[in-house]
């Protein structure tokens, strides 16, 4: 047998357990081999994404059992939907590039498509380019001088930073695959290295030619001195010692069962699943009521995240990095601690994602999985029967973490006791930086004496592929008023909610309203509760800004998704990113706004909600030089999906003693 076919052979003998599993490193390699075989891999090709293609749904929903459970067990339900890859090759000596999905069931490469940089966007960064941009900038005697004319003339020491282009209708930049590059100073090795921007000055590379075609350089701002090397004992001062430990133990274990990537806790039971450019992804999200399975999310994950700077300078106007369509948030998942990382029981599930070759790389212990005591669930004393109970909350957490540059952000799923679930986003590492030009300047925070930290935002999108109690679902904008003085109100306390049906796409941009506590309801348009109202989960949205960046500008196009805090849009297995599925260097207009332009009906259809959340962030001083987690997110929460309170039959804690109620009778005033 070749190495091929032996390969194959492999990745065949060993079908994934399931059409949703993660590709494994076997299934990489030997769609590599078929890539080979199909002319695709010359010597210069590399890999800028390569993941799973998730089969239709419809072949998921039709295997055994609604396609849930840990096996998809070929026969008894459909057949085991075709395994396909993705791929995004680049060139990098040509630098044409081509979306490419292969079939490891049929052996062969089913489609492959070259793309137009100009209206098509260009394939992601590679991890190649981080040490080739520095490698051309310090070889350019452009750079080189701006460097010098500094004082900066020992390169060795100037670390460069690839930073995504955009997209502004300039001919020279369009035409290229090109990064900007910023400068820091890193004059020891452990120094950090975003504390001494090189501010002022901007090298534009061409990765293809493999050289500077412009340097930027504007302004004359001193390099900022103060170290921010928080390992240094210098600069952190002695580690306290007054902290004593918390332990978490389970002496039984956690209360959740996984088997293989299929998770299943306390009624929910959900699918775990990872990818190189949006990270963690849950599937078949349900909640088990009275041995009832009830779908509630399809799929939801995170498939984009924009964080546009706010400083207009001509060396840095640029700055919006598109951290999952334009660097893979997946690709840069960290290995997880005990400990350290997660306190508790924990069960870890390992990551596989792709170097720029192809070869499989597993990331250990990426994702951690875990239960946590979530404070109290419910609690009432009662003055009539003295009745006197409390039971404690909660939660199921699914969470990764991810490096992208100088920020590190956690991504974490909570599910609780209750049928609440949320996501939440811990933002944190270290802010990125420039020089601060004086007292007064309006576009950043001083941090460190000459050293600013610009506001910006960071714009998640949450896709969420709704399917409560089935695909028939619809949107429900809730509205909280208080009623004016007037017939029927003579005293003015009438407050009431109104329920708006989002009938169209064209209906269903959404901005959050938290002057009326706006929320927005997922109904079943097929199934209803005991009183006769359709089952649902509502959404609460934080209402932070949306998109800050003025109408008309190349961000305002490029990040469109951001401009609305939901969008509601029909299914649609191609409608994955919600800036377009090629975002590095895109001019604009491609994901939602393609998404919506056909005007779909969306009552009782199959459903997608994308909502963007997350904070605008003028950076406080306290968050140098690394930054306390701050968080940001949404929740969900069963809105008459439950016909009462599912958590009565919570018990106790073991070492709760509860007040018996009160005999009948006993009852006082
Ligand atoms: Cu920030």
């Amino acid at each position: 047998m070749t190495d091929t076919a032996t390969r194959l052979a492999e990745a065949r003998g060993s079908l994934p357990a399931h059409p949703l599993d993660p590709a494994r490193p076997e299934e990489y390699l030997a769609g590599r081999e078929i890539l080979a075989a199909a002319g695709l891999l010359g010597h210069a090709v590399r890999f800028a994404y390569y993941g799973l293609e998730e089969p239709p749904k419809e072949h998921v929903l039709a295997g055994p059992d609604g396609g849930t459970g840990p096996h998809f067990a070929p026969g008894t339900g459909g057949p085991m939907p075709d395994r396909r890859l993705r791929a995004f090759l680049i060139d990098v000596v040509t630098g044409e590039s081509a979306d490419v999905v292969l079939s490891l069931t049929q052996r062969k490469v089913i489609s492959s498509r070259t793309l137009d940089p100009l209206t098509d966007g260009r394939v992601p960064i590679l991890n190649q380019d981080f040490a080739l941009a520095e490698e051309i900038v310090h070889a350019d005697p452009d750079w080189r001088a701006a460097m010098a004319r500094r004082g900066l003339t020992d390169v060795s020491k100037i670390r460069a930073c690839p930073l995504t282009a955009g997209s502004y209708g300039v001919a020279d930049e369009q035409a290229r695959r090109m990064v900007r590059v910023l400068a820091f100073v890193q004059a020891r090795e452990h120094d950090l290295a975003w504390a001494h921007p090189v501010d002022g000055v901007a090298a534009y590379v061409d990765l293809i030619e493999r050289r500077v075609f412009k340097v930027i350089d504007e302004l004359d701002l001193p390099v900022p001195r103060e170290s921010g090397d928080y390992d240094d004992p210098e600069v952190r001062g002695p580690l306290r010692t007054t902290l004593r430990p918390i332990e978490i133990t389970q002496p039984e274990g956690p209360s959740f069962t996984l088997d293989g990537n299929w998770l299943e806790w306390q009624g929910w039971s959900l699918r775990v699943g990872f990818d190189a450019r949006e990270g963690l992804t849950l599937h078949q999200i349900s909640l088990d009521d009275q041995g009832r399975r009830r779908p509630v999310i399809y799929r939801a994950s995170i498939p984009e995240m924009v964080v546009p700077y706010g400083d207009p300078a001509p060396t840095r106007y640029w700055q919006n990095y598109f951290d999952a369509g334009e660097y893979l948030v997946g690709k840069w998942a960290n290995s997880l601690e005990l400990g350290c990382d997660c306190l508790g029981e924990i069960a870890y599930l390992d990551a596989t994602v792709a170097g720029d070759d192809g070869e499989p790389r597993t990331i250990s212990n990426a994702i951690c999985i875990h239960e946590e005591d979530f404070g109290i669930l419910w609690k009432h004393t009662d003055i009539f029967n003295g009745s006197a109970q409390s039971r404690r909350q909660r939660r199921l957490v699914i969470s990764f973490f991810t490096t992208v540059g100088n920020y590190d952000y956690g991504f974490y799923w909570y599910f609780y006791l209750d049928g609440t679930i949320e996501c939440e986003v811990k933002l944190t590492g270290v802010l990125f930086t420039s020089a601060y030009p004086g007292d007064g300047f309006r576009y950043a925070t001083q941090v460190a004496p000459g050293l600013g930290a610009p506001g910006h935002q960071h714009l998640f999108s949450a896709r969420l592929d709704m399917m409560i109690d089935g695909q028939a679902n619809a949107v429900d904008e809730i509205d909280t008023h208080g009623l004016p003085v007037g017939p029927g109100n003579p005293h003015g306390n009438a407050l009431a909610q109104t329920a708006t049906r989002l009938s169209r796409e064209s209906q269903a941009g959404r901005r959050a309203a938290p002057e009326h506590g706006r929320l927005w309801r997922v109904v079943s348009t097929e199934r209803a509760n005991r009183f006769g109202q359709p089952t649902a989960f509502t959404l609460y949205p934080e209402a932070a800004p949306t998109l800050l960046a003025a109408p008309g500008s190349s961000l305002y196009r490029r990040a469109a998704f951001a401009t609305n805090h939901l969008w509601v849009t029909r299914y649609d297995p191609a409608h994955r990113y919600p800036a377009g599925d090629f975002v590095n260097q895109h001019p604009g207009g491609a994901g939602i706004p393609t998404f919506v332009a056909g005007d779909h009906d969306i009552d009782g259809a199959d459903i997608v909600l994308w909502h963007t959340f997350g904070p605008a962030h003028f950076p406080r001083p306290e968050e140098w030089p690394v930054m306390p987690v701050a968080r940001c997110g949404f929740t969900l929460k069963p809105a008459g999906f439950f016909d009462r309170n599912p958590t009565l039959d919570v018990p106790p804690g073991t070492r709760c003693h509860p007040a018996a109620p009160a005999a009948p009778g006993d009852g006082g005033h």
